[in-house]
């Protein structure tokens, strides 16, 4: 019986195995009771002898198996310590960490540059009236723009649209503010406009707004200037061409002359040096009056561009698409 149990206690690997085995030989039914069981057959002087002989090895057994369950204890301890045992000399996994959307960089470029001139941040309502989207900003009834085919219209309703540029916020923001004034307004705006790789029907644009005494197109200029200067980088110059939006008056499509062939000409500007970057102009007087204002005593000017279009032209994406796929490669940019 020693012998064997010797044999199998030094393979035994868990405490359900240990189980196994102690039961096999000291247990109820084991090979130690089943020689107890046989002392009825021995002769009646050699019983004593024979029940000291098998309670010793009873007892013998019972210490091999303590033995044996120590052992099996220090080789699961061992097992754990190395399981759980760290090499501190390895490089640390490096944590993957989410970016910051490059619209929303650039948003913040875009706020940072003007808060460092004087604007404050204002928002407004993506669902508007078509008296603030285009009433007050002088575009009347029959203005192209206001074509049920490139303005989303709420259903039932003939005056409740998706704005279609964040100009409104001027009015909303002139409506509750007494001038002087200075604001930008960044926000997602929405056009009837088939996908592709320069349109999308949701886009986001932002707004400027300054409103003061004497203002000229000079302070216009000089500020847009100074803005695409701190946004792109270099010394930025800007070109104005007459242009017709109908809330300003002059009114200009913005270039700036072209920050990757310094103006000489290339594929990105087609070989004209400027690209073409804002809307922009002087605040129209039926604007003013439209908000209470006096065209008398305030003047201001008044830009507007897409977000997508600067950041585009900023880090060289070709299709606008990518801003709202949600591919890693981009977002990681
Ligand atoms: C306007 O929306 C005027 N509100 C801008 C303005 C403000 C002019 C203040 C004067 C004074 P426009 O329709 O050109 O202008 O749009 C401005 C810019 O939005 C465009 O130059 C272009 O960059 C971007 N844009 C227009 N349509 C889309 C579109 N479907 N997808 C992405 N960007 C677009």
């Amino acid at each position: 019986i020693i012998e064997p149990l010797k044999g199998e206690i030094d393979k035994i690997k868990n405490i359900q195995e240990f189980q196994v085995l102690k039961s096999k030989y000291v247990g109820k039914k084991g090979e130690i009771s089943k020689l107890m069981k046989e002392i009825g057959k021995i002769e009646p002087e050699k019983r004593k002898e024979f029940g000291a002989f098998v309670n010793n090895l009873k007892k013998e057994a019972e210490a091999i198996l303590e033995e044996g369950l120590e052992k099996v204890k220090q080789h699961l301890k061992e097992m754990e310590e190395k399981k759980s045992w760290v090499d501190i000399t390895l490089p640390g996994a490096k944590r993957k960490i989410g970016y910051e959307h490059i619209l929303k960089q650039t948003i913040r470029d875009v706020y940072e540059i003007f808060s460092s001139m004087g604007y404050k941040i204002v928002e407004g309502p993506e669902i508007e009236t078509t008296w603030h989207n285009f009433d007050a900003l002088n575009t009347p009834e029959w203005h192209p723009a206001r074509d049920m085919q490139d303005t989303f219209y709420i259903e039932g309703k003939d005056n409740i649209i998706l704005r279609t540029h964040t100009s409104p916020v001027q009015v909303r923001t002139m409506l509750n503010t007494e001038p002087p004034l200075a604001i930008i307004s960044p926000g997602r705006v929405y056009r009837k406009d088939e996908p592709d790789a320069t349109h999308s029907p949701a886009f986001n644009q932002f707004e400027g707004l300054y409103i003061d005494k004497n203002v000229t197109v000079g302070h216009l200029k000089a500020t847009l200037e100074q803005f695409l200067t701190m946004y792109f980088g270099g010394s930025r110059k800007v070109l104005l061409r007459p242009s017709y939006f109908p809330f300003v008056e002059p009114g200009y499509e913005v270039d700036v002359d072209c920050m990757f062939c310094g103006g000489k000409g290339c594929n990105v500007c087609k070989g004209t040096g400027w690209i073409e970057i804002l809307g922009a102009g002087l605040v129209h007087p039926n604007v003013l009056k439209n908000v209470g204002y006096d065209p008398e005593k305030w003047q201001g000017f008044a830009f507007g561009t897409g977000i997508e279009r600067i950041a585009m032209l900023k880090y060289g994406i070709s299709d606008m698409r990518e801003f709202y796929r949600n591919d890693m490669r981009f977002l990681g940019l």
